[in-house]
């Protein structure tokens, strides 16, 4: 993998010397020719880690097809804070779609530009986890049985937050939203239910399904890179942090979303054809309380007495993860 091969000299901030790289192997940010394709401007609050995580994605994008990309984006908050009519802050060929169908306009415009003889357009779709687990899940299916040659993005921040912070179908156990309140005996969103989107999307065995975060932009901009190389039906799933809806500071977003890796709650993987391929190891393991404790939405958890009981259940599912996943 060419992210591995990079020497990193900051092992602390885990900040990649570009100056010290050579020119093809800087990240696409640290270009002088990036797109900025998310341009300034934008609405997206303080420390929006869904505002870092596109704009890294469809630079990425935007460098490996070329210029050559049209994006198909879901309602929610990305799409309201980039474009209060008569605004963008777009700089490609970028299509509002509803708030479910997102896939299946990708899959459109991928099938009108192959009509027109025009393969090296490429074609991604994107949105939140509300438009992509649940209201969006049928058209992606759809778009994943048929291979249509799209790359869908799902920028995760665990709610749906558009429109207030009501639970989604990838809303984590225990989570306070305005859906899943703190109420004697109900300490946030129950246990048992929700999604796992990659590893639905795996079993379609479409040609690759892989994870990243926003605390490791080169390995985002790495998978990007990688899934626009591949042709047919891609997905792309990442974890971005949502200091309003999640309830810690601007400042912490990086930090949030490395604690969700290297506690094992958030496993970062690739896999091709419905197989593992690769993981990213946890560089330092530590307990899910440390992800935990800096998020409101889990302040129920801790103070006197607090829910020791509910935090083993969740440090139970990072370890699941990290068992299966092999992140150790
Ligand atoms: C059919 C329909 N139902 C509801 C809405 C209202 N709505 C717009 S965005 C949104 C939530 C978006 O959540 P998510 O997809 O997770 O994106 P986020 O805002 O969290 O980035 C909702 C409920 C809508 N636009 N269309
Ligand atoms: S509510 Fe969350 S996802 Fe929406 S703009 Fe603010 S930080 Fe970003
Ligand atoms: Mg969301």
């Amino acid at each position: 993998m060419p992210a591995e091969r990079i020497k990193y000299y900051q092992a602390g901030s885990m900040v990649v010397g570009n100056r010290l790289l050579d020119p093809e192997q800087r990240t696409v940010q640290a270009r002088t020719g990036r797109s900025n394709t998310l341009t300034s401007g934008h609405r997206a609050c303080q420390g929006c880690g869904e505002a870092l995580g596109a704009r890294y994605v469809l630079d990425a994008a935007m460098r490996a097809t070329d210029g050559r990309l049209v994006a198909a984006n879901a309602t929610g908050c990305l799409e309201v804070f980039s474009t209060p009519f008569p605004e963008t802050a777009w700089q490609l060929p970028w299509i509002h779609s509803l708030f479910g169908n997102a896939p299946a306009v990708a899959t459109g415009v991928a099938a009108a530009l192959k009509a027109k003889g025009r393969d090296d357009v490429r074609v991604i779709g994107q949105g939140g986890d509300g438009g992509t687990v649940d209201i969006g899940f049928a058209c992606l299916s759809g778009m994943f049985e048929r291979n249509d040659d799209v790359l869908f993005v799902c920028y995760d921040n665990e709610a749906y937050m558009n429109t207030g912070v009501q639970r989604s179908g990838a809303t984590p156990p225990a989570a306070r939203t305005m859906t899943t309140q703190v109420l004697d005996d109900h300490p946030g969103n129950v246990f048992g239910q929700g999604k796992n989107a990659p590893l639905i999307a795996m079993a379609h065995e479409i040609p690759y399904v892989a994870t990243a975060t926003i605390a490791d932009l080169r390995d985002l901009e790495f998978k990007v890179e990688r899934a626009m190389g591949m042709r047919g039906a891609r997905y792309l799933h990442v974890f971005v942090s949502c200091p309003l809806g999640w309830g810690h500071a601007a400042h912490d977003s990086i930090r949030i979303a490395r604690l969700a890796k290297e506690t094992g709650l958030f496993p970062v993987f690739e896999a091709e054809h419905g197989q593992v391929t690769a993981s990213s190891k946890i560089r330092r393991q530590v307990p899910v309380e440390e992800y935990l404790r800096p998020q409101r939405r889990f302040a129920h958890l801790f103070g006197d007495p607090g829910r020791p009981d509910i935090v083993a259940l969740i440090q139970a599912i990072a370890d699941r993860n990290i068992e299966r996943f092999g992140l150790v």
